[in-house]
């Protein structure tokens, strides 16, 4: 009797596990209230600062993400990894050269780091690609750990294994597609992208053209020269320009479809290049919060006259729920709840 009673405890115990444990996903822990404290802040590590083990899991967890199928079920894009992207080339004239672009992309990379983490069970810190360290360093920028190929992202192209198609109407710089991947986990043969090159639809391997060119632009004078910006106005369009701000050299760094306005989301490393970005924006409202923390500036359309504020919302199609640029402003509530190590 006892020990039926027991037993018929224990059911019960478990089913009320159960059921919290069901009706709780979709609730608190997926969608907490905008604005509220975090639970847990994580806290992103460059990615040579990263373990191996972990960076090997993170690499992992990416590929998990290229495995999974798109939440639309759809065929373009055809993966988890790939809604991203899509999401990407889809906002493009949106999200460039305007108000929203830094916070645009601070919310994108969240999304896609919390992704690695709730659906493909990443536990690791989430990498950032310090370029300063790159720009400091005597060896070339194609001999960074960032390009191993077991415990990074691969290499440069190879010539002549990649031909650009015909319509380069949003492919504006070609001679960057110097060719394939053919080293590391996402070289030619084990990973092939499917949307791009630009808003075209093709498959085709991973096309860099690391480019030595930028580097001297990488080095850390160089960049806190832009960092050192006053006003939001003024380091917005500094790090924006193509050949000298710090958006810009990342891209054209690694070249290839990293190049590329609409897809370069095909390179992992896009998101690494990114959360370095956003890293800086941090530290330049980090260093006068008072009156950083919330502001903002920038036309909300290219070109457009209409000044970007707090309210204005940025969406995220088949990524999740719309959010206003004050959402974002502050790591630490949610649904941003991340800092950096340093
Ligand atoms: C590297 O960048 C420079 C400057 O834009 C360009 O002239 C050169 O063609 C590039 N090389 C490659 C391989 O992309
Ligand atoms: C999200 O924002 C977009 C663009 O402003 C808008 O078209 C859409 O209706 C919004 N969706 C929701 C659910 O509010
Ligand atoms: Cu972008």
């Amino acid at each position: 009797m006892v020990v039926l009673n027991y037993l018929i405890q224990l059911l019960f115990l478990s089913l009320t596990i159960c059921f919290t444990s069901i009706l709780a996903t979709p609730t608190s822990s997926k969608n907490p209230a905008i604005g509220s404290p975090c639970k847990k802040i994580y806290v992103h590590k460059e990615w040579r600062d990263i373990k191996v083990k972990d960076r090997l899991s993170y690499i992992a967890a990416v590929k998990c993400l290229m495995k999974l199928p798109s939440s639309n079920g759809g065929k373009d894009p055809s993966s988890r990894f790939e809604d991203f992207q899509a999401t990407h080339i889809d906002l493009t004239e949106r999200v460039h050269l305007v108000g929203q672009f830094l916070p645009w992309h601070r919310h994108l990379v969240n999304l896609y780091s919390k992704a690695l983490r709730n659906e493909c069970g990443y536990k690791g810190p989430i990498p950032f690609w310090d370029w300063a360290r790159d720009g400091d360093s005597k060896v070339p920028l194609s001999a960074s750990p960032i390009f191993d190929p077991v415990t990074g992202f691969g290499g440069s192209g190879v010539p002549g294994t990649y031909t650009v198609p015909e319509d380069t109407s949003t492919i504006p710089e070609p001679f960057r597609y110097v060719g394939c991947v053919q080293t590391g986990p996402f070289r030619q043969g084990v990973y092939t992208a499917h949307l791009g090159p630009g808003k075209l639809v093709t498959d085709h391997c991973l096309i860099r053209g690391v480019n030595e060119t930028w580097k001297p632009m990488m080095r850390s004078g160089e960049i806190e020269k832009q960092v050192a910006s006053t006003d939001f106005e003024t380091f917005r369009i500094v790090i924006d320009d193509f050949t000298n701000g710090i958006h810009g050299i990342g891209h054209a760094g690694v070249g290839g479809e990293m190049t590329n306005f609409w897809s370069a989301p095909a390179d992992p490393l896009f998101y690494l290049h990114h959360l370095n970005l956003d890293r800086m924006w941090w530290q330049w409202q980090q260093r006068d919060p008072a009156n950083r923390l919330y502001q903002i500036s920038g036309p909300t359309t290219q070109g457009g006259l209409i000044q970007t504020t707090m309210d204005f919302i940025m969406d995220f199609p088949r990524l999740g729920r719309n959010v206003t640029v004050r959402d974002v402003m502050d790591l630490a509530k949610e649904p941003n709840c991340f800092t950096f190590a340093y």
